[in-house]
């Protein structure tokens, strides 16, 4: 274990001085333990103390790494002791759409979990989640190095037992003996894990923060036609917005005005009328005033600031002119935002980001979701929300608690529509963490669009009541 810790230390995967981490903390140790693929040697004696640590206490049927750094750790000790071996894909959050686990096994099947070393025990539990979720059962876990964090102890309260080949104690005084530290350093690295134990990590099994009501939503809301929507929506008792998707001007404003009682929102696509002009605007926004609604237009905004300030405000449609709410992939960069936001902020209107979207095969998802919720962070006074479809899974990463999440792709009976629409129901998109449902030809398809439009009223606000 000496000339391990030594060789560790000499090929810089443990260090010391001042490291920022990604949390902002400086920590006087830094572990990278990815180096040691490019010493083989280095990764035969890791992937060896880790199965001296586990052998004969844990009893499973195959190993899995946690992705990345432990996969070649784990493929090593599958090599050296004829294991089977299952890899996690870490990229895929939706267990079932695509493989989540890749290798043979059998469902009922025990499994060891392999990782390089353990902080809070998190992302050892998002393994957890994926192995469970096809029916693997684990009890333990190995790692090169448990940080004496408390991972331990947060792993065993989810039934998980931690072997480690090595303790951070244990490398500094190994470190120490052999003249490699200063007994200034041994000291600061000490104080700094104890110092910086960390808290029990809030996994899904622990209880969700408790839903906030429309109400209470509209009190957080930092922008004005965000309060506007939530008020509304609570006057109204209406959680639906329909997506009134007519070709036909006349049809368009006339099934507005059936419907306008039972929505808080009339979403448009005024790109597909045949007819626009400024009265037909101005009929829109009578009604909207008529009906009490407020009106956001799907425009899916995605050129670079300069641009979109001039497709928001001007041509022919003049969008900022009549409508309450558009929205924005965010694929050119925040300056898109920046640049709609000249436009709309002064003008008391609100931006939703596209977060994901409700249709197969959608790329909007993973990194590139949890990139809109650090914009829509960056943007408070402008961005109200996201277009999103399974919000929960997501949304813990938002500071915000007052954005509004708005889902399209619904429809009383599940099913596509041949095109890549994905439609879920009323109840199951609210239990997601939806708040507004976005209603197309379920409503204006309808024999009768007044009457299928309070179904699905009535629907989605039981559905949000049963929630909170
Ligand atoms: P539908 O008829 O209920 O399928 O209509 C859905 C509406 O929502 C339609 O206007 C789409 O353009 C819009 N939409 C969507 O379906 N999915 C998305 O991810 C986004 C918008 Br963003």
């Amino acid at each position: 274990m000496e000339t391990l810790v030594l060789k560790l230390h000499e090929i810089e995967a443990v260090k010391f001085g001042n490291f920022k981490l990604k949390s902002g903390i400086f920590s006087p140790i830094y572990l990278d333990l990815r180096v040691i693929v490019s010493y083989p040697d280095v990764l035969r004696q890791v992937s060896e103390a880790m199965w001296k640590a586990v052998e004969g206490n844990a009893k499973f049927d195959v190993t899995c790494g946690v992705p990345y750094t432990a996969l070649p750790i784990a493929t090593a000790m599958a090599l050296d002791h004829g294991l089977k071996m299952l890899m996690r894909r870490k990229e895929v959050k939706e267990y079932g759409t695509k493989k989540a686990i890749e290798g043979h096994f059998e469902p009922g099947q025990t499994c060891l979990m392999v990782d390089d070393l353990v902080t809070s025990g998190m992302s050892v539990l998002e393994t957890l989640d994926a192995l469970n979720a096809v029916k693997l059962v684990c009890t333990d876990v190995v790692v090169l190095i448990d940080r004496e964090q408390g991972g331990k102890e947060n792993l065993k309260s989810h039934g998980l037992n931690l072997y480690s080949a090595l303790t951070i104690s244990e490398i500094l005084s190994i470190l120490s003996k052999h003249g490699k530290l200063t007994d200034e350093v041994v000291k600061s690295v000490h104080d700094f894990i104890a110092a910086n134990k960390v808290v029990k990590p809030k996994v899904e099994t622990q209880a969700a923060p408790k839903r906030l009501s429309y109400e209470e939503k509209a009190a957080l809301a930092k922008n004005e036609a965000l309060k506007r929507l939530y008020n509304t929506m609570v006057a109204k008792k209406s959680n639906l917005s329909v997506a009134m998707d007519v070709n036909s001007t006349e049809k368009m404003l006339a099934l507005v005005d059936e419907i306008g009682p039972h929505i808080c929102c009339l979403k448009t696509h005024v790109d597909v009328l045949d007819v626009w002009n400024d009265g037909v605007a101005k009929s829109l926004t009578d009604l909207a005033e008529k009906h009490n609604f407020l009106i956001f237009e799907d425009r899916k905004f995605a050129d670079i600031g300069n641009t979109v300030v001039s497709q928001y405000s001007g041509g022919v449609y003049k969008i900022s002119e009549w409508s309450d709410i558009v929205n924005a992939h965010i694929v050119p960069g925040p300056g898109i935002v920046d640049g709609l936001k000249q436009v709309g902020l002064g003008q008391n209107k609100g931006l939703l980001l596209l977060a994901e979207m409700s249709s197969a095969g959608t790329m909007a998802k993973g990194s590139y979701t949890e990139e809109t919720v650090r914009v829509a962070d960056e943007n408070p006074d402008f961005v109200i929300g996201f277009i999103s479809v399974n919000p929960n899974s997501w949304t813990k990463k938002s500071k915000d608690r007052s954005l509004v999440h708005m889902t399209p792709g619904i429809k009383l009976q599940k099913g596509g529509d041949g095109l890549g629409q994905q439609y879920n129901d009323p109840k199951s998109a609210i239990a997601r963490g939806s708040d507004v449902l976005i209603v197309g030809r379920g409503v204006y398809k309808a024999e009768d669009p007044k009457s299928s439009a309070a179904e699905y009223q009535k629907a989605g606000w039981e559905a949000y009541l049963s929630e909170l």
